[in-house]
């Protein structure tokens, strides 16, 4: 007889009544009844439900022990898309499974979260849980659709780099057969170093800060959707870039993960047509902050969203103009209005919040050799110890710009999760280095 497919739970509800079938998964439930058994499949699709005999249950394996179901296509309105599996034969696919650290089956999983981290690889089997990362991946795919239908390359720069990029404080040492080398904070020199060769460049890869800081919205690793595009006229063509990327991921979702957005009874962001756009000065005094201040602090963003909200029923706000004194030394001072004399206080940076939260920094970088190597020397270090990163400007680039959005606080932002660790599959922190 021919073996029978593999028929996915999420299928089950077009597979005629009454036709043989076999399903894979895992024992999501065993649930006995006086009358009638059930074991509920979970495979990657959902969950079917099938029917055995109060006779053969006890013989079922445990909850979460993978298995084969041989059985028959049985309509029964009450159980999910109205196809149910009956006559079952079932074949435990490994050892019995152990008893899980917290109740998978049960439709909101009960558990704070240190239990969920410190038991992820069995925690994120749940499905409101697992739907967290569905976002994830599903924004991915609109995030590379958007930038390929672009003409942008995706490109992977190293990890193990010779130099800190975006401030020597929190970057990781490793010894490098050795010699000191450092773990990526950022691909900022190579995606600028490949816009003279290839124009538009876009990379997802992890990159590593050592955060001393233990917060909800800082990991140790964290996944960097990094974008460098030439021949901008200034950091307003960047934003412009970063608003497609975000309408981008906002489709992906709706596209393939429209599942899990059900699951979590989800508001999907709004991207306006056009991102509404305010000066890190304004930013300051909307929020009653000294004008000297260089950065917004964590409450200051929350309002700052609040204000987006209300002012443009927008959930992003891009801040341009941040201080030079607070930006990396490849940042290119302001150009567009001169706020200030001498108008080197400002830069053509922004930051892009969302729902209050910084997702997204971006900007216009320097592009001319003469420029870098004034900037290095005005941090007291000299352009030598830049030379394999100064090539590319010696060798002629256009003016260009880019901008870097961190995955999981994307995510955590789209869930409304309390901390960014809900977002992550595998956090790493200043405390977790397991699972
Ligand atoms: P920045 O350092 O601001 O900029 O990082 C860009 C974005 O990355 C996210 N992010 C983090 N997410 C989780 N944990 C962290 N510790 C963490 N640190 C940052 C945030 C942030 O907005 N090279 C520049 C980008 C550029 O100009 O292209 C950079 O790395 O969402």
């Amino acid at each position: 007889m021919k073996p029978i497919e593999r028929t996915l739970a999420g299928h089950l509800h077009a597979v005629a009544p009454g036709e043989p079938v076999r399903l894979c998964g895992h024992v999501h439930r065993r649930r006995e009844l006086a009358a009638v058994s059930f074991l509920v499949l979970r495979d990657r699709t959902g969950l079917a439900q099938v029917v055995v005999k109060p006779a053969d249950a006890q013989d079922l394996p445990p909850e979460e022990t993978p298995v084969e179901v041989v059985g028959v296509a049985t309509a029964n309105p009450q159980a999910p898309g109205g196809v149910e599996v009956t006559a079952p034969v079932v074949t435990a696919l490994s050892e019995p499974a152990h008893t899980p650290p917290v109740e998978l089956w049960r439709p909101e999983l009960a558990a704070g979260l240190p239990t969920l981290l410190d038991h992820a690889p069995v925690t994120w089997r749940h499905p409101a849980v697992r739907a967290r990362w569905d976002l994830a991946a599903a924004s991915l795919r609109g995030f590379r659709a958007t930038l390929d239908a672009a003409g942008f390359t995706e490109v992977h720069s190293p990890k193990i780099v010779e130099s800190a990029t975006e401030s020597g404080a929190d970057v990781f040492e490793i010894d490098y057969f050795g010699r000191p080398a450092y773990l990526a904070q950022s691909p900022q020199f190579y995606k600028q170093q490949l816009v003279g060769v290839f124009e538009r460049v876009y990379e997802v890869g992890p990159v590593f800060r050592a955060e001393p800081h233990d917060t909800v919205r800082h990991l140790a690793e964290y996944v960097s959707l990094d974008v460098e595009l030439g021949f901008i006229r200034d950091h307003r063509d960047v934003l412009a870039v970063l608003r497609e990327v975000l309408a981008g991921m906002r489709t992906g979702i709706e596209m393939y993960a429209a599942g899990a957005v059900e699951r979590l009874d989800l508001n999907l962001p709004v991207v306006p047509p056009e991102i509404p756009v305010i000066h890190f000065s304004e930013a300051l005094e909307l929020v009653g902050a000294p004008e000297d201040e260089p950065d917004l602090a964590p409450e200051h963003e929350r309002a700052l969203g609040a204000w987006a909200r209300e002012t443009y029923d927008s959930d992003f706000l891009a801040v341009e103009g941040y201080p030079m004194r607070k930006r990396p030394f490849y940042t290119h001072a302001e150009s567009r209005q001169a706020r200030s004399p001498g108008s080197s206080r400002w830069s053509n940076s922004f930051d892009l919040l969302f729902r209050g939260l910084e997702l997204v920094t971006g900007g216009q970088r320097l592009h001319r050799l003469t420029d870098y190597e004034a900037a290095i020397r005005a941090r007291g270090e000299e352009p030598a110890a830049y030379a394999s990163y100064l090539q590319a400007f010696a060798h002629g680039m256009p003016p260009h710009g880019g901008f870097a959005l961190g995955l999981e606080r994307w995510v955590a932002r789209i869930v409304e999760a309390a901390n960014i660790r809900e977002a992550t599959l595998f956090p790493r922190d200043l405390h977790r280095l397991t699972p």
